[in-house]
């Protein structure tokens, strides 16, 4: 008998939720960056084993309150999925548990669903010993069916991972066939550009970022693009476009090199900045920059 099933992966924001799940697929699903609130919609990625095949959701990573729109958006994306889903995966950084991460282990205990703990970035724990005593400090181990440290950065963990998830997902057909695409091709490039912004700008502006694909047309050897980075003030456009348009540049040029690498083909980037005055306040910029509250 096969099993199929969906998994969502829940925890703090910047614990490394989207890292963990590219390296698990072995493939870029979702964007990562060191920066918070990276991710802002619910990503669904599929793998299929021999005889299981896991549906994943990656969510946005719960943060600190804030009266921004947008924010309150992204707060609510976890629970839209916890309770549709057979497991959570609980995901927290190293030895570190704060409010947030409570907060976050709260909302994941309102659902039935089979609970995970999984604990990333060991790589940064000096000494091992320490997640021992955090984790009988910190859990209710009754509450979770397996606990997993890992570093999804240097792909250690992420088998037993599978393991675990092979053994908890129920018994079913595959829902899917092997392979499929769940988010549309003009996500994945917006998605590829607004990376490139949150990494290659300053700690505040790629929040109030947005990325929206005007035009785009796919020949067989050569994709074309055209792409609008909005911003909230003009100051802010000004740090986009950067001295001489440096940094508007090297953001085409790091964007260009993922999405030939992802599409296999050869890619024109062309890139606009625009104001939006305010848009992560405003309900209506936000659903047509595709953040669906
Ligand atoms: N040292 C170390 N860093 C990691 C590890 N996994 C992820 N990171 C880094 O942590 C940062 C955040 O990773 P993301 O995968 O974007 O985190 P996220 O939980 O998806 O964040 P949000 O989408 O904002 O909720 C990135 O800079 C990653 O490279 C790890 O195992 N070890
Ligand atoms: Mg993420």
């Amino acid at each position: 008998m096969t099993k199929c099933g969906y998994a969502t992966i829940i925890g703090k924001t910047n614990v490394g939720k989207s890292t963990f799940l590219n390296k698990f697929l072995n493939k870029k699903v979702s964007i990562t960056a060191d920066k918070s609130q990276t991710t802002r919609s619910n990503i669904y990625a599929i793998k299929t084993l021999e005889e299981t095949q896991i549906i994943f959701i990656d969510t946005p990573g719960i943060h600190r309150k804030s009266e921004k729109t947008l924010n309150k958006v992204l707060r609510k994306k976890p629970s839209e999925v916890i309770h549709d889903v057979d497991v959570i995966i609980f995901m927290v950084s190293g030895t570190k548990f704060d409010d947030v991460d409570k907060e976050t282990l709260d909302l994941v205990n309102q659902s039935s669903a089979k609970k995970l703990l999984v604990i990333n970035k060991i790589d940064l724990v000096k000494n091992k010993k320490n997640l021992f005593t955090f984790v009988e400090e910190t859990f209710n181990k009754e509450e979770f069916f397996a606990i997993v440290p890992i570093s999804a950065k240097n792909n250690l963990g992420i088998d037993l991972v599978e393991q675990e998830l092979e053994n908890a997902l129920p018994d079913n057909e595959f829902f899917y066939p092997e392979e499929i695409d769940f988010q549309s091709k003009n996500f994945e490039i917006s998605e590829t550009v607004r990376e490139k912004v949150i990494r290659l700008l300053g700690d505040e502006l790629p929040y109030e970022t947005a990325v929206v694909i005007e035009h785009s047309e796919d020949q067989e050897n050569l994709l074309e693009i055209s792409a609008n980075i909005y911003v909230s003030k003009p100051s802010q456009k000004s740090i986009v476009i950067g001295k001489n348009g440096e940094k508007i540049k090297s953001i085409g040029i790091a964007a260009r090199t993922d999405l030939e690498k992802k599409f296999g083909k050869k890619v024109v980037l062309k890139l606009w900045c625009k104001v939006q005055k305010n848009w992560v306040n405003n309900p209506i910029s936000l659903e047509s920059f595709g953040i669906k509250s």
